[in-house]
């Protein structure tokens, strides 16, 4: 019986025919299990999954993984006593093999003093350009990812009220997420007011005062797919400036969002909202790329940026986050994940996006 891991297999080998690669080494986590359904964090051993165009594959790891054969892979487990390459040197063949992108170093340079007649290439692209392009079960993941995140960002919104901190705020979160089967939280941005303007402020003791900029960038690993959003809500009131700071970033999500389809080159999207903010003379207070593609990682392949060379396609999923960060002042991102259509885009989050007074 074929399997969702066999229809992924066959993808990747497509493209490595494409780069030229007759043979690969897939360490990531993320790939791993994409490719065999194993998630394993490593940590410092050794983990790699190799895959060739005869149709072999393998999957090699240290006993404590608990690995487990399955039917048209082989298995080659090791203990902590032994050299994690003993059975990778054995197994690949002369010439030309694709290493991925982020194996430690002390792996590959093991590798080569062992085989010399190997000749490493960088070979993550195969499995990156399959894991851009997401089949049926990973849109299904995502899209539970992202009903999850809608109805905790709403819990959160709710829980905006007189003393809020940040801290605790950030809390509820990843309780929240927990109680919806999350994985382990990787914390939750949560900024009041002047934090806002920084875009990686870590939440601290800061407690809401009136007329604060509130922006919730809440994101984790729903098992084992990612949900980000951001919304920015304003504490009992908001002033002209802030209010006209949110209007121009929502119309230019909603610009990005209005241009997303198949065939359009993806730093498009990116011009879209920029333009918009651009014109409302706040270009300079957008200070990073529109988005990130999304999927196992929170970050992973397409970019969604100025220079992206990406064309769209159907199964593509991103974030489309602009933001306006006036120091001193507030913030203001609105972030929503959108998933490439046959004709459009499917906008994942649905959680409001018109300016909220709360408390
Ligand atoms: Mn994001």
């Amino acid at each position: 019986m074929s399997t969702v891991y066999d229809a992924r297999i066959e993808r990747v080998l497509g493209y490595m025919a494409q780069e030229g690669l007759s043979q690969i080494l897939v360490t990531s986590t993320a790939s791993v299990y994409y490719l065999t359904g194993v998630w394993v964090d490593p940590m410092e051993r050794m983990l790699a999954f190799y895959l060739d165009d005869s149709g072999r594959r393998v999957l090699f790891g240290n006993e404590l993984f608990g690995l487990q054969p399955a039917p048209g892979r082989e298995l080659f487990v090791h203990t902590d006593s032994d050299d994690p390459l003993r059975d990778v040197v054995r197994i690949v063949r002369p010439g030309k093999i694709g290493i991925d992108k982020a194996w430690p170093s002390r792996f590959l340079i093991s590798l080569l003093g062992q085989r010399p007649d190997c000749t490493p290439a960088l070979g993550s692209a195969p499995v990156d350009n399959a894991r851009m392009r997401k089949d049926a079960e990973e849109i299904e993941a995502l899209r539970r990812a992202s009903r999850i995140n809608d109805s905790v960002a709403a819990a959160a919104i709710e829980a905006v009220r007189e003393g809020a901190v940040e801290s605790q705020l950030a809390a509820l979160v990843e309780e929240k997420f927990r109680e919806a089967g999350a994985g382990r939280g990787h914390g939750q941005l949560v900024c009041f007011g002047a934090n806002g303007a920084d875009p990686h402020h870590e939440p601290n003791q800061s407690v809401v005062r009136e007329g604060d900029s509130v922006v919730l960038d809440i994101f984790i690993p729903i098992p084992y797919y990612w949900c980000d959003m951001t919304r920015t809500v304003f504490f009992r009131s908001a002033s002209d400036e802030a209010r006209r700071v949110y209007e121009t970033v929502r119309a230019a999500n909603l610009a990005a969002e209005a241009v997303i389809r198949p065939g359009v080159p993806m730093r498009e999207f990116d011009r879209a909202a920029r333009e918009v903010i651009e014109k409302a003379g706040y270009g300079p207070q957008f200070n990073h790329r529109l988005g990130h593609g999304i999927g196992l990682e929170c970050h992973e392949p397409p970019d969604n940026s100025s220079v992206s060379e990406v064309i769209a396609e159907p199964g593509m999923v991103f974030s489309v986050e602009p933001g306006i960060y006036l120091p001193g002042k507030l913030g203001v991102r609105i972030e929503d994940l959108v998933l490439v259509t046959e004709t459009g885009c499917e906008v994942l989050n649905r959680y409001p996006k018109e300016l909220q007074i709360v408390g």
